[in-house]
C-alpha cells in the first residue's frame, strides 16, 4: 500500500491536485471536506451539526470525522492506498490515522506539504466563492477564521509528520501542471 497526505491550508490546492493524483497513482481518494458536505446535501443529523460549524470556518469535532475515515477505509480494504485530502487536521486525527493504519500493518507513506501565503488563500477563495455554492467561501470574515484555525490548530499536524520522517514541502503557486509535476516527483521519489 501506498498511502499519502495531501497537506496544506485552505485554499492551498489539495482538492484540485488531488484529482490529479488519484488519476495518475490509482489511490482511493478520501477528502474530509467532500465527505461532511456529502452529509450536508443528505441533510442526516450529522450532516445538520456538521453545516453549523463548517459555515462559521470551525473545525468539526475530532471523533466524527475520525469516525467517517475509518468507515470508508474499512469499505475500502483493498485498495492500493489512500490519499488523505484534508485530513489530518489535528494531532489528535493523525495519531488516530496511525492506529487504524497500525491495524493492517499500514502507515503514512508520504506527506506533501503545499505551501501558499495568505493573501492568495484568501484570495482564490473568495474567488471560488463567486461560484461554488460553498457558503464557508462567499464570506471573507468566515474564510479569515478558516485560516485562523488552520495556524492554531493545523500546522502542528506538520510538526508531528516533520518528526517521523517522509515529509515533502512543494510551491503551491504557480500553474496546476507545474505544480502537479513537482507532487508527482515527490510521489515517484518515496514508492
Ligand atoms: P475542505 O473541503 O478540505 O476545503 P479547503 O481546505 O477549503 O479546500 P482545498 O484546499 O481542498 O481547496 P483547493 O485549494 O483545491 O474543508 C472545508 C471545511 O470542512 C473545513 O473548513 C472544516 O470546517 C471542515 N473539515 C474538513 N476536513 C476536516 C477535518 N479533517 N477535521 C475537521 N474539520 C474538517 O481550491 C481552492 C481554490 O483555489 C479553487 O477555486 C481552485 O481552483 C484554486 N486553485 C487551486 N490551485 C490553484 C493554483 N495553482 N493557482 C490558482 N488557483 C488555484
Amino acid at each position: 500500500m501506498f498511502n499519502l497526505i495531501l497537506f496544506g491550508p485552505p485554499g492551498s490546492g489539495k482538492g484540485t491536485q488531488s484529482e490529479n493524483i488519484i488519476a495518475k497513482y490509482g489511490l482511493v481518494h478520501i477528502s474530509t471536506g467532500d465527505l461532511l458536505r456529502a452529509q450536508i446535501s443528505a441533510g442526516t443529523p450529522l450532516g445538520l451539526e456538521a453545516k453549523l460549524i463548517m459555515e462559521k470556518g470551525e473545525l468539526v469535532p475530532d471523533n466524527v470525522v475520525i469516525g467517517m475515515i475509518n468507515d470508508v477505509m474499512s469499505y475500502n480494504k483493498d485498495a492500493k492506498g489512500f490519499l488523505f485530502d484534508g485530513f489530518p487536521r489535528t494531532v489528535a486525527q493523525a495519531e488516530a490515522l496511525d492506529e487504524l493504519l497500525a491495524y493492517s500493518n499500514e502507515k503514512v507513506n508520504l506527506f506533501v506539504s503545499l505551501k501558499v501565503e495568505e493573501n492568495e488563500l484568501l484570495k482564490r477563495l473568495l474567488n471560488r466563492g463567486l461560484t461554488s455554492g460553498r457558503a464557508d467561501d462567499r464570506n471573507e470574515d468566515v474564510v479569515k477564521d478558516r485560516i485562523k484555525e488552520y495556524n492554531k490548530k493545523t500546522t502542528a499536524v506538520a510538526e508531528y509528520y516533520k518528526k517521523k520522517g517522509a515529509v515533502e514541502e512543494v510551491v503551491g503557486v504557480g500553474s496546476i501542471e507545474e505544480i502537479f509535476g513537482n507532487i508527482s516527483k515527490a510521489i515517484d521519489s518515496h514508492q
